[in-house]
């Protein structure tokens, strides 16, 4: 059945600096700013990573809760913190996110080379998130940069079951360097790996860097939701710099208008992922 588009936005991430990239929201104001020029365009949910008063990324307690918040106030968006954070964010602060009592949070499914770095999910602590996403009503994004990370996630629902709300939601995040390529083909490939998970699975997409057109078109045309923003993509086309998240939501929202799957209104997608 084909159903509108979830339009997720993450407009900051942790790896791009505000020096080289000026155009990224940093701070609250910047971030709510974008928030609701987004949420007006089309986009439903927030993938949000936060920076202190540097610019430089944090998982800073009080500072996630004001976030949370200040976002709860200013638009009517689905509010999903990263568990993720930095590469050298340490699990016990990962977990703590939770404290926030976002709407949802991203769950990663597995260890993954990430340029240079590795970023790591121990099957462990994947359980623990899970696990305190049950007791605490979050709903999950589980976030799959590799194929083996959905065997992973197939294991993680069937020892410690279905996550808060009970929709199974995931998030293929493609061509970081380390992991999958972000192709039609192996979009394809996790598509069909979807059947091993419980019926009625939905799946974004997002492609890093120059696999952000290729993946949206594929996602678009396998029934999947996408994900774009400045976490993921700088540049918007050779030579030119990406002006502002609401530039890359606004390309999102033609492609599924294109597609005749034209966005969900946050009210639909809070249905959709049961939040
Ligand atoms: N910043 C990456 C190391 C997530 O948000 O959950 C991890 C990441 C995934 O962005
Ligand atoms: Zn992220």
């Amino acid at each position: 059945m084909t159903t509108g588009t979830l339009i997720t936005v993450a407009p900051t991430g942790a790896e791009s600096a505000k020096a080289e990239v000026p155009a990224l929201p940093v701070t609250l104001d910047e971030l709510l700013l974008t928030a609701k020029e987004c949420e007006a365009l089309g986009a439903a949910v927030i993938h949000v990573h936060i920076r202190d008063d540097a610019a430089r990324p944090t998982l800073d307690p009080a500072r996630l809760a004001e976030t949370v918040a200040a976002l709860r106030e200013s638009t009517d968006l689905i509010v999903q913190l990263s568990s993720g954070g930095a590469v050298t964010d340490p699990e016990a602060s990962r977990l703590a996110v939770l404290d926030a009592r976002p709407d949802m949070a991203s769950c990663t499914m597995g260890t993954v080379n990430f340029g240079d770095d590795v970023f790591l999910n121990r099957w462990e602590f994947i359980v623990d998130l899970h696990s305190r996403m049950q007791d605490r009503g979050i709903v999950p994004e589980y976030e799959i940069f590799d194929l083996g990370h959905l065997s992973a996630l197939q294991r993680l629902l069937g020892k410690y079951g279905l996550p808060s709300g009970g929709h199974v939601h995931v998030d293929f995040v493609m061509g970081v360097p380390g992991g999958m390529p972000g192709t039609t083909e192996t979009l394809v490939a996790a598509h069909r790996m979807l059947r091993d998970l419980p019926e009625g699975t939905t799946f974004s997409a997002t492609g890093i860097g120059r696999s952000t057109i290729p993946v949206m078109l594929a996602s678009l045309s396998t029934g999947g939701h996408l994900r774009v923003g400045m976490e993921d993509t700088v540049t918007y086309a050779k030579g030119r710099p990406v002006e502002s998240n609401m530039q890359l939501v606004a390309r999102a929202v033609g492609f599924a208008q294109l597609a005749q799957r034209p966005p969900l209104t946050t009210t639909e997608a809070r249905e959709l992922l049961g939040v």
